[in-house]
């Protein structure tokens, strides 16, 4: 487990998230949110920038686990036909694919809900994109030998601990999500070795993890020891008392697993309560398993919209910059707010959905800056 000083050493030398090494920028110190577990994120000025990318957020429930990388396994059992067990040497033998994902844990920007509620007290720095490099799921999977009974794909992490807040965890329980059956074939989901190239560091799940492209951080299980083909859907902690939503089945509230991230974006520069003097805005953009189609900006509260210029393709599972020149502007004090929309042509709500709880927080949030 890292020790509070040893993580500011390793920030201030900016190797949290594996650094590219043609990076010569220092990288930013990320802003921590809780010390032990360690629960950081990206300052949002930073956010999408080389420098941004050094420190990509970390989000823990318990401390990391000591991982002894000669004893270490990876075992895949339960509905399966062969049963597999994969030393570390073994596991990099197998090929691999390379993969831009953007992760967003379900809680970011959680401060900004109001009334205050419970839990890591997010700006908007929870995000970040990195290159993944991994095994598809689906090609253990396949040597595994998935049995037609088969629903659920469990991941289990090697950290453990309890959850002293209420719902309390019955006494200690491992990090443990499930995914179906079809998300986990997907190409898009990763047994994942290194990112940006190099191998995972400890916060970020070394030695092996799971990436899951289009959903939330959660379901991205680090320190990844188990997979357990199950034949009926899972019902453990982080998916039920945690990490659920409100779904409306026949009318009724029913509780659901969070899946795959709602389309978003947020305004990098300026930032909020910031004295400007440029008219540029900028911002990035994701929608998770859909492309972003295009993103609205707001200079006056949400009276009048203007599309912003999307400075790359947009994509499923990444994220997209964007820009936009305001037009010129008198000295005041205004509200800008972005919002966008997904191919499906789902747009960012204007409010609160409360049947969320305190996850998938999506809807507008304007700043407010002062033009000088
Ligand atoms: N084993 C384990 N995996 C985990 C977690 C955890 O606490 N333990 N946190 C999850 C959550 S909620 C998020 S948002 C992502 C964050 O990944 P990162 O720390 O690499 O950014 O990891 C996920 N995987
Ligand atoms: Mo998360």
């Amino acid at each position: 487990m890292a020790t509070r000083r040893e993580f500011l050493t390793t920030a201030a030398v900016g190797t949290v998230a594996g650094a590219p090494a043609e990076s010569t920028e220092p990288a930013p110190a990320p802003i921590v949110r809780e010390f032990d577990p360690l629960n950081a994120e990206t300052p949002t000025h930073v956010l999408g920038t080389p420098q941004g990318d050094q420190c990509h957020f970390i989000r823990s429930h318990f401390p990391v686990p000591h991982v002894d990388m000669n004893a270490w396994r990876l075992v895949v059992e339960g509905a399966v036909e062969k049963p597999q067990s994969f030393t570390l040497t073994e596991l990099r033998k197998l090929p691999t694919v390379t993969r831009k994902i953007a992760i967003e844990c379900a809680g970011n920007s959680r401060v900004y809900l109001t009334p205050k509620v419970r839990g890591v007290n997010w700006a908007n720095g929870a995000v970040g994109q990195a290159s993944w490099t991994g095994i598809p799921l689906a090609a253990v999977l396949e040597r595994a030998g998935v049995r037609n009974s088969a629903v659920e794909v469990v991941l289990e992490g090697a950290d453990s601990g309890t959850h002293a807040d209420e719902p309390k965890s019955p006494g200690i329980i491992t990090y443990a999500r499930s995914l179906p059956i079809s998300k986990a074939m997907k190409p898009e989901t990763l047994l994942a070795l290194e990112m940006n190239g190099k191998p995972l560091t400890a916060h970020h799940g070394a030695p092996l993890r799971a990436v899951v492209g289009g959903w939330y951080g959660m379901a991205g299980v680090k320190w990844l020891t188990r997979i357990i083909v199950a034949d009926k859907p899972f019902q453990g902690y982080w998916q039920t008392m945690d990490y659920s939503q409100f779904d409306r089945v026949n009318g009724i509230p029913t509780l659901v697993p969070i899946t795959a991230m709602r389309v978003k974006s947020v305004i990098t520069s300026p930032t909020d309560r910031q004295d400007i003097n440029s008219t540029t805005v900028r911002g990035l953009a994701w929608a998770g398993e859909q492309a972003v189609a295009h993103v609205d900006v707001s200079a006056d509260g949400g009276t009048t919209w203007q599309r912003a210029r999307l400075l790359g393709e947009a994509r499923p599972f990444e994220w997209v910059a964007w820009s936009m020149e305001l037009p010129a502007l008198g000295r005041d004090r205004i509200t800008l707010m972005s919002r966008a929309t997904d191919s499906n042509g789902l747009s960012q709500p204007l409010t609160r959905d409360g049947d969320r709880r305190t996850y998938q927080i999506n809807h507008v949030i304007p700043i407010s800056v002062n033009v000088r």
